[in-house]
């Protein structure tokens, strides 16, 4: 809305100056006319990390006046791919999105730069060669953190004799942030030769899969050492399992995982996650930030990655009770 009604202030302006130099006429029917239109696509609700980033996303959007078209593709690309249809269609100022896969993305990415629409990517990244389809990634370096899950299991191992036997739950097949947490680690801890992946299976990001996902693992895997679960919510059902199978997580089984949500937060200080490698949901504000700049034509930078640090029992402790998610 915000476009057309800029060409028509535009128009009104070159007239009014035409026929007698006075204000330009705001164009467009009521309500103000500089009021960004956005389409959001999410994920879905698969996690105590989503529902953070859907939260900050509107309540973002609210704040920055933002009129927000927001939809929920339960997981599912097809459905996300339909939702950035419909905003087209909408002819929306702008589009944001958070790709639920990396790849499949190009020929809806074409149809949105061919309507002028500029897109911007959130939370995850999308595989495709041609960067023009998008204006720019806002989110987390997710190799890092998969590094930084791997440092600390290398530097905790240090000294403990003989093979280290680990399991991994993966999040969402084909999705950025699990193949990069899956090859940063991996790239951590090839440091050590006793550390080694015995297991490695997708939960797809939720606390069920996790759990079902662990107790496979604790059926088919003798000796399992850790667990590294890539979010909280695996890890919280991965918890279930190992303490239905009579375990003690956190001592018997180590457990280091993504995110740093409330629930994972919780379970760290009670001693039953060992390690978290914080990922931030809170993208709303920088998000309505860049929307404007990208609306307004402004250059926006590439790429604009959040800050986020990790959590030991104690620092999970200390943090807990200001945490905002
Ligand atoms: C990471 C985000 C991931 C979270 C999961 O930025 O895409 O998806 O780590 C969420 O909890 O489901």
């Amino acid at each position: 809305m915000f476009r057309k009604s800029f060409v028509a202030v535009i128009a009104a302006t070159t007239l009014a100056l035409t026929a007698c130099g006075g204000q330009s006429e705001a164009g467009g029917e009521g309500g103000s006319d500089d009021t960004i239109t956005m389409g959001f696509a999410q994920v879905g609700a698969e996690s105590g990390w989503r529902t953070a980033n859907t939260k900050s996303v509107q309540e973002a959007a609210e704040a920055a006046g933002v009129d927000l078209k927001f939809s929920d593709a339960q997981q599912k690309q097809e459905n996300q791919i339909k939702a950035i249809r419909s905003y087209i269609q909408q002819q929306v100022d702008v589009i944001a999105f958070s790709p639920v896969v990396e790849s499949g993305w190009d020929t809806v990415l074409k149809e949105a730069k061919d309507a002028d629409i500029p897109v911007i990517l959130t939370d995850r990244a999308v595989d495709s060669t041609d960067t023009s389809l998008y204006r720019t990634f806002l989110g987390s370096d997710f190799v890092e953190e998969g590094k930084k899950a791997g440092e600390w299991l290398v530097e905790d191992s240090a000294s403990t004799e003989g093979p280290v036997n680990i399991v991994e739950l993966q999040g969402t097949t084909g999705a950025a942030p699990a193949i990069d947490r899956k090859e940063g680690f991996e790239a951590a801890i090839a440091a050590d030769p006793d550390l080694e992946i015995v297991q490695s299976q997708t939960g797809d990001f939720t606390r069920s899969g996790g759990k079902q996902v662990m107790e496979a693992f604790l059926k088919n895997t003798p000796d399992i050492d850790v667990v590294y679960a890539h979010n909280d919510d695996m890890g919280l059902g991965a918890i279930e399992a190992i303490e239905a199978a009579g375990k003690v997580p956190g001592k018997d089984i180590k457990i280091i995982t993504v995110d740093a949500v409330k629930d994972g937060m919780t379970a760290l200080a009670e001693g039953k996650i060992n390690f978290i490698v914080e990922c931030n949901p809170l993208l709303g504000d920088q998000l309505m930030d860049l929307a404007a700049k990208v609306v307004a034509g402004e250059e926006v930078p590439a790429r604009v990655v959040t800050e986020e640090t990790t959590f030991t029992p104690e620092q999970a402790k200390e943090a807990l009770p200001s945490r905002e998610y």
